[in-house]
C-alpha cells in the first residue's frame, strides 16, 4: 500500500478545525471514496483536530491517503503536547468529555473508524485513525510522515517503499532545499527507485544519481530489509539519519557524503543484523537526531505510524521539510 497524498495541517485555533475537515474531504476525494465515507473520514478529522485544540492545546494533523490496487485508507494521525488522557477507557465511553463539547467522544470515534490506537502519556497524545479496507497481512509493517515547510505548498522530502514476501526496500529522499524544486528532485528519486526497486540498495542509489542529474539534487537512503535471512542491507548519501534499534541497544547504519545528482563519493553497502525485535527509523535532517524511544514507555510497542508521529511531533526542526519512515514486524 502506497502513500499517493498527504495533507499536513497545524492546529492552532479553531479555523484549523474547519481546515482539518476541508482536507480531510480533499484526500477522501483522491481516494474515491463515496459520500458515507467521506463524511465519516471528515467526522474523525474534525473531532480528533478540536481534541488537539480543546486537550492539547494545539498541535497538528497529518492526514495521507493510501492506496494499492485492491485497498483504499484514508489516515489521520492527530498529534499533541497536552497533558494526555488520564483514562482512555473512560475516554473511549460515550458521552464522556472533560472540557463538556458537544463533541461525538471517542467511543463514537472508535465505531467509525476502521482502526484507531492511543499513544497518551505526560508528553502529549497521539491518535491514529483509519477508514477504509484494511491492509492485507505482511511480515513488516512501514509508516512515513513527510511534511513541507511550514507555509510551502510542495514537500522536497519524499519516501517509498516495495514490499515482496522475501524483502521490504524502503527509500527516503530529501531535495536540496525546500519548495517546487526540491519536491521535484525528491519525487524524481522516487519515480526512479520504483523502476529500479528490485536491485540492491547500492546500485538502486547509483540509478538515482543518474536519474537526479536533471534536478537540483537530493540526499537518500535505501534500506532493505530480509527478515528471512535476518538482514538490513543500507546504502546513505547524504545527511539521511538512519538506525535499528533494538532492546539492546541502537546502531546507526552509516551513509556517505554527496548529493545524488551532483557530487557522491564512493556509493558502498553496509549490513547488519535484524530480528523481530528491530525497529528501523530513516529521517531527514528536519528532524533532530537526539532522539531516544525509550524515554517514551510503551513507545516501541505501538505502530509505526504512531512511533514516527511522535518523533515528528518532538523533534522538528521548524525551517526545513520533514520526514520519517519506521519499518518494525508486524
Ligand atoms: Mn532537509
Amino acid at each position: 500500500m502506497e502513500v499517493t497524498s498527504t495533507e499536513w495541517v497545524p492546529v492552532t485555533d479553531e479555523s484549523s478545525v474547519g481546515e482539518a475537515r476541508r482536507k480531510s474531504q480533499l484526500i477522501a476525494q483522491r481516494l474515491g471514496f463515496d459520500e458515507v465515507r467521506s463524511g465519516e473520514v471528515a467526522l474523525l478529522a474534525t473531532e480528533s483536530s478540536r481534541n488537539v485544540l480543546l486537550h492539547g492545546g494545539g498541535g497538528q494533523l497529518v492526514i495521507s491517503a493510501m492506496a494499492s490496487e485492491d485497498h483504499r485508507v484514508a489516515r489521520i494521525l492527530a498529534m499533541d503536547r497536552g497533558t494526555g488522557i488520564a483514562n482512555v477507557t473512560h475516554a473511549m465511553t460515550d458521552g464522556y468529555s472533560t472540557s463538556g463539547t458537544m463533541g461525538v467522544g471517542m467511543g463514537t470515534m472508535q465505531r467509525i473508524a476502521s482502526a484507531l490506537e492511543v499513544f497518551t502519556g505526560r508528553h502529549g497524545t497521539v491518535v491514529l485513525l483509519e477508514v477504509g479496507e484494511p491492509e492485507k497481512p505482511s511480515p513488516l509493517h512501514i509508516a512515513g510522515l513527510a511534511v513541507p515547510y511550514p507555509g510551502e505548498r510542495f514537500c522536497g522530502d519524499a519516501w517509498t517503499f516495495h514490499d515482496s514476501p522475501e524483502r521490504m526496500v524502503v527509500l527516503l529522499a530529501d531535495g536540496l532545499g525546500h519548495g517546487r524544486d526540491a519536491a521535484e528532485a525528491a519525487q524524481e528519486a522516487v519515480a526512479s527507485f520504483r523502476k529500479r526497486q528490485d536491485l540492491a540498495p547500492g546500485q538502486i542509489l547509483s540509478c538515482l544519481h543518474d536519474a537526479l542529474k536533471k534536478t537540483r539534487g537530493a540526499v537518500a537512503a535505501v534500506a532493505e530489509i530480509r527478515p528471512g535471512e535476518g538482514t538490513v542491507t543500507f546504502a546513505g548519501i547524504g545527511n539521511i539519519s538512519a538506525s535499528v534499534l533494538s532492546p539492546e541497544g541502537s546502531r546507526s547504519l552509516v551513509s556517505h557524503n554527496g548529493t545524488l545528482g551532483m557530487v557522491t563519493s564512493r556509493i558502498q553497502e553496509f549490513k547488519s543484523s535484524w530480528s523481530r525485535d528491530s525497529i528501523l527509523v530513516l529521517h531527514s535532517d528536519g528532524l533532530q537526531s537526539r532522539w531516544d524511544l525509550s524515554s517514551y514507555a510503551g513507545l516501541s510497542c505501538r505502530h509505526p505510524a504512531i512511533i514516527g508521529a511522535v518523533l515528528l511531533r518532538d523533534f522538528r526542526r521548524q525551517r526545513d521539510d520533514a520526514s520519517v519512515v519506521v519499518v518494525k514486524a508486524a
